[in-house]
């Protein structure tokens, strides 16, 4: 019998923060958002990860950051390479290697560029060149914010969508976003656990779900028309909206670290002084900032001084997730 290899396919996706969060499930199997949420995808963060499908080989084998993921994160993975394996019928088990150039699982935002990176990857090592929707469409089966991580610029999922869409390009409203690390350590509980955790025993966490989509909206309105104080405002919003349900959970749901709220005492400070800047964050303790460029090495000086920041790294709008595949 004549062998022949299989392509191998290398794609890069960048992480996205989101200015109006997702938090909460409306469809647990579908995985589809109970909430819309739009994000700003970065430049500075990404994972590469290629896929190569290989005969003879027994099962998955996936390495992350240099280590072979086994148990749960193991099997994770392969479920959702069995749905690639669905839909190309190609039955073989894959090589994946996948590198973040930044802290994994630490509300970096990893589950979103790892599966948006995989999705691509691993369709088009299956041979499969499926449109961007749907591949958006399958990263969201991964993770839902990894179905904004297909595309550059600002990128919305909205409420029902199994896809997410570009709402605006990074040059149509070029801000900046600081990612102040306050912890280069993993979270102790997966977002997909906290908002599981959240949705089951929050009493806040139906008025955080209607309350969503008017801030959503304002989000969105406010990108469109290029209004950063609006736009500011409606994010910082959000994210404590989506904070007020966690901490309303029982036990609560803490991700906050003494850093965290002086870094965000030191945002409303500086705003005051006349540097427009506003916070968000997600599941875990950085806090994140959006400026306008022109404030941007101001605002970058003054949080790196924050007792307690790692590293203040500067992100613009970053591009569409790309893919490669090398012939065979
Ligand atoms: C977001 N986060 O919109 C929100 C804000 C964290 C806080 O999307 O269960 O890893 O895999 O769909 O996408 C993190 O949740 O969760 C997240 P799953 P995911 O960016």
């Amino acid at each position: 019998m004549t062998r022949h290899r299989l392509p191998k396919a290398t794609a890069i996706a960048h992480s996205n923060i989101a200015l109006a969060k997702y938090w909460g499930k409306k469809d647990e199997t579908q995985n589809l958002p109970a909430t819309p949420s739009l994000s700003m995808t970065l430049d500075a963060l990404h994972t590469t990860t290629s896929v190569q499908f290989v005969e003879r080989l027994e099962e998955d084998e996936v390495t992350l950051n240099g280590s072979r993921l086994t148990g749960e994160d193991l099997e994770r993975l392969s479920l959702f390479m069995d749905r690639i394996r669905n839909l190309s019928g190609l039955a073989l088990a894959a090589r994946v290697e996948s590198n973040n150039n930044f802290p994994t699982a630490s509300g970096l935002a990893s589950s979103a560029s790892g599966f948006a990176a995989l999705a691509l990857g691993a369709t088009r090592a299956a041979g499969l060149e499926l449109p961007r929707s749907e591949v958006s469409a399958l990263a969201r089966l991964g993770s839902a914010s990894a179905a904004r991580s297909l595309f550059g610029g600002y990128v919305a999922l909205e409420l029902d969508a199994l896809s997410a869409i570009p709402v605006l390009s990074g040059d149509g409203f070029p801000l900046q976003l600081l990612v102040c690390v306050v912890t280069t350590l993993p979270k102790d509980k997966s977002s997909r656990l906290g908002m599981g955790h959240t949705a089951k025993t929050s009493p806040y966490y139906p008025a955080w779900v209607a309350s969503a989509p008017a801030v959503y909206t304002r989000i969105r309105e406010a990108l469109l028309a290029q209004d950063f104080e609006k736009l500011g405002r409606a994010t910082e919003h959000s994210a404590l909206l989506m904070h007020a349900s966690m901490f309303a959970a029982d036990p609560p749901l803490n991700y906050w670290l003494p850093t965290t709220l002086a870094l965000l005492a030191r945002v409303t400070e500086l705003r005051g002084a006349g540097l427009p800047a506003y916070a968000t964050m997600d599941a875990g303790p950085h806090v994140k900032v959006i400026c306008e460029p022109i404030n941007t090495r101001a605002l970058a000086a003054a949080l790196e001084l924050v007792p307690g920041v790692k590293q203040v790294m500067v992100c613009s709008p970053g591009p569409d997730a790309a893919v490669k595949v090398e012939p065979t």
